[in-house]
């Protein structure tokens, strides 16, 4: 049985959602315009006023923000609230660059938790479980977002944060959790850990696991399935719009709804900006209509995907975001081929691996070499020189087929590629330190 927690949003009406997207959108623009200088001038330039947008048919006419202008706005720059009325901020990890802050006031917090409570909810929570949250506290918004939303539906909730993997286990068992969230990756290694202290699925409750905050694959859930037994739940979101919960999976598992009550979603051509037609691949685009402290108008996430309004099996009528494909700014251009590291990951487990693995991409006398370094699990564990070789030679034919381009593989012992606790890092591009 399917399960909601606010059914009258979740399965409304299209024409009912449009209705309450033109009204949240028209009040926003005008608080927006009128509390926040730096999107003011963005609209004055582009010659739009509050009065342009009467409905979502005329969002195309706002400009766009990215995340250069988040950081140039750093870190005031885009609060449409007095800092007074602001209870949190949470931020990015900020690998490049500057952070990233985003800033929210009580009600804002209450809506993103609810949003995280929508997704706990599809997943089949209820004020029954047990919710272990192993996504990083503390700035990170994977913590916060889940643990407020496990609050809000009642669940008994286990703030673990991620690592002490070892200690995740001995509650899991103890305190017989029943829905796991964390990365895609740290689930991988919490299974993985499960079996190598001698345990099986049958020593553990988990019957759900809510994974996001980075790409996976369906051969990667499939994977963390089996491994846990459970049924593993998609979930997305991003700092900017407050974190997980802007996107979740209901029972289907064919893609994530859209709290489209809160986020109005547009695909774009990254390149030209242009709103493409639904069912197009494409830039990802958010305008949040119900946040107050920090509400982006607009934003471009660089994530690329496709949107579906297809009938879906849940019930549920919010508009259906594809996984996301990779980043416009995380695809690699080896050799002058689009190569994003899920398509690698997609052949690495169909050939039977772990999704353990690192991309190294470098150039070498003005030619892009790629090299993967793969882990080989226990039954593909060989230690006869020509027998690794000729897996090496497969692997890198598989691939091939798959990117158009050859790849050295180099088979590495297993539990050589380090474990991720938080999201795994999978590229490291050389090419950028020259
Ligand atoms: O990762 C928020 C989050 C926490 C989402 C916990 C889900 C669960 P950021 O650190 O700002 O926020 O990173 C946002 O991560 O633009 C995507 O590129 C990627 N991402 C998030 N969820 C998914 C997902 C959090 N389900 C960036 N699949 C986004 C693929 C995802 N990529």
């Amino acid at each position: 049985m399917e399960r909601y927690r606010n059914k009258e949003i979740e399965c409304m009406s299209r024409e009912d959602m449009k209705k309450l997207q033109d009204e949240r959108l028209v009040a926003q623009v005008k608080h927006v315009y009128a509390n926040v200088p730096y999107y003011k001038k963005l609209m004055d330039e582009k010659g739009v006023t509050p009065d342009d947008i009467r409905s979502t048919a005329d969002l195309y006419k706002l400009p766009f923000l990215s995340k250069a202008d988040l950081r140039e706005a750093y870190p005031y720059g885009l609060l449409a609230k007095p800092l007074s009325d602001c209870v949190r901020i949470q931020s990015t990890s900020g690998t490049t660059g500057k952070r990233v802050v985003a800033f929210y006031t009580q009600h804002d917090i209450d809506l993103w938790e609810d949003c995280c409570a929508r997704a706990i909810t599809a997943a089949g929570g209820t004020k029954d479980d047990v919710c272990q949250v192993c996504y990083g506290y503390g700035l990170f918004t994977g913590g916060p977002g889940l643990n407020g939303g496990s609050h809000k539906v009642g669940c008994l909730t286990l703030p673990m944060s991620s690592g002490n993997t070892e200690r995740q286990i001995q509650f899991m068992i103890d305190l017989q959790s029943t829905i796991l969230c964390c990365t895609p990756s740290y689930a991988a290694y919490i299974g993985e850990t499960l079996h190598e202290m001698g345990y099986t699925t049958d020593d553990i409750k988990l019957k759900a696991g809510i994974f996001g905050a980075e790409p996976w694959t369906e051969e990667m859930r499939r994977e963390i399935e089996k491994s846990l037994g459970i049924k593993a739940y998609d979930i997305y979101g991003l700092t900017e719009t407050s974190g997980p919960g802007v996107a979740f999976e209901c029972s289907e598992q064919t893609g994530m709804h859209i709290n489209e009550d809160h986020f109005i979603a547009e695909i774009i051509d990254p390149d030209t900006g242009e709103v493409l037609p639904e069912g197009s691949k494409g830039e990802l685009v958010f305008t949040s209509i119900t946040k107050e402290a920090f509400p982006l108008l607009r934003y471009r996430t660089r994530d690329i995907c496709v949107l579906t309004r297809e009938k879906c099996s849940c019930g549920r009528t919010l508009v259906k975001m594809s996984k996301p494909l990779g980043r416009s700014d995380d695809m690699l251009i080896i050799r002058g081929v689009n190569v994003f590291p899920s398509q690698i990951e997609t052949v690495l487990i169909e050939q039977g691996y772990a999704p353990n693995y690192q991309i190294e991409v470098d150039r070498v006398n003005n030619s892009d070499t790629l090299d993967i370094n793969v882990e080989m699990s226990d039954d593909k564990f060989s230690d006869m020189v020509k027998d690794i070789q000729q897996k090496e030679r497969d692997l890198a034919a598989a691939i091939k087929t798959m990117l158009g381009i050859s790849p050295k593989v180099h088979l590495v012992p297993p539990k050589t590629i380090a474990r991720s606790e938080g999201k795994a890092v999978r590229v490291i591009d050389k090419r950028k330190l020259q």
